[in-house]
C-alpha cells in the first residue's frame, strides 16, 4: 500500500512568524500536516523536537527528509520548490530578486527583531527577558523611524514593495504591521490601507484560521 504520509509538515501556531508559514503554505494551495505546538508551552522543549530543530523554535518546516526553520526562508524555500509562475512569492527578475531580498532582510531585521520582538522580549515576556521600559519605547520609535522607507515604497499608490506582484517581502511588512497595530505603534495610513488590503487576501485570511491555537485539553474529557 502507498505511503499516505503528507510530504509537508509544519511545526507551531499561534505566532507571527508561524503565520507566515502557514500564509505561504496556502497562497501556493499545498496540502500539508500541521503539528500545532505553541511558544513557552515545553512544546518545543522535547527530546523528538529538539531533534527536529535543535534550536527549539517555530515555525519549522519538515518536507520529507527536508528540515528547514526561519520564518522567511520557509516561506522562500516553498515558493522555490512548489511556486509557479502564476502564484511564486519571488521574484524571477535578477534585480527584483535582489530588491526583494533587500525589503526581506531590513523587515526581518529592522522592523522584526531589532523593534517589535523588543518590545514583545521586555514588555509581554518581561516576566522571562526582564522589564525594561525604555528599551521598549525606544523599540518603539525605531520602528516608525524604519517604516519611513515603506512609506516611501508606497508613495505613488505602488500596491506591493517590489516590482506589480505581490511576494513574500509583502507577507513580512503585513504581519510586522499587524503586530505593530496590535502594540499600539502609530502606523501611517498608506500602511493602514495596505494592510487592509493584502489581508483581505483567502490566503491570509485561511492562514489566520489555521494560526489558531488548539483548544485547551479538558480534565474532564475522557482520555
Ligand atoms: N527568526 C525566527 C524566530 C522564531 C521564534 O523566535 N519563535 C519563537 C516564538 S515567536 C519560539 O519558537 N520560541 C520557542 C519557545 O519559546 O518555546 C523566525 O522568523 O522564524
Amino acid at each position: 500500500m502507498a505511503d499516505r504520509r503528507p510530504q509537508l509538515v509544519l511545526w507551531g501556531v499561534s505566532t507571527s512568524r508561524t503565520l507566515r508559514a502557514l500564509w505561504a503554505l496556502h497562497e501556493l494551495e499545498l496540502d500539508y500536516e500541521q503539528r500545532p505546538i505553541q511558544p513557552r508551552t515545553g512544546e518545543t522543549q522535547t527530546e523528538e523536537f529538539g531533534r527536529i530543530n535543535p534550536r527549539r523554535k517555530i515555525p519549522v518546516l519538515q518536507d520529507g527528509d527536508f528540515t528547514i526553520a526561519e520564518s522567511p526562508a520557509i516561506v522562500a524555500y516553498l515558493s522555490d520548490v512548489y511556486g509557479t509562475p502564476h502564484n511564486r512569492l519571488i521574484p524571477a527578475d535578477a534585480r527584483q530578486r535582489a530588491q526583494w531580498l533587500e525589503w526581506c532582510f531590513h523587515i526581518a531585521m529592522e522592523l522584526d527583531a531589532t523593534s517589535l520582538y523588543v518590545m514583545r522580549r521586555h514588555r509581554d515576556l518581561k516576566h522571562i527577558y526582564g522589564d525594561a521600559p525604555l528599551a521598549v519605547d525606544s523599540a518603539a520609535d525605531y520602528f516608525q523611524t524604519q517604516l519611513r522607507h515603506v512609506v516611501h515604497a508606497l508613495g505613488d499608490d505602488r500596491p506591493y514593495l517590489v516590482g506589480d506582484r505581490f511576494t513574500s517581502a509583502d507577507m513580512l511588512l503585513t504581519t510586522c504591521l499587524v503586530w505593530a497595530i496590535n502594540y499600539g505603534v502609530p502606523v501611517p495610513p498608506i500602511c493602514c490601507d495596505y494592510t487592509g488590503r493584502i489581508a483581505a487576501r483567502p490566503a491570509y485570511q485561511a492562514a489566520l484560521r489555521a494560526n489558531l491555537p488548539p483548544p485547551p485539553k479538558s480534565s474532564e474529557e475522557p482520555s
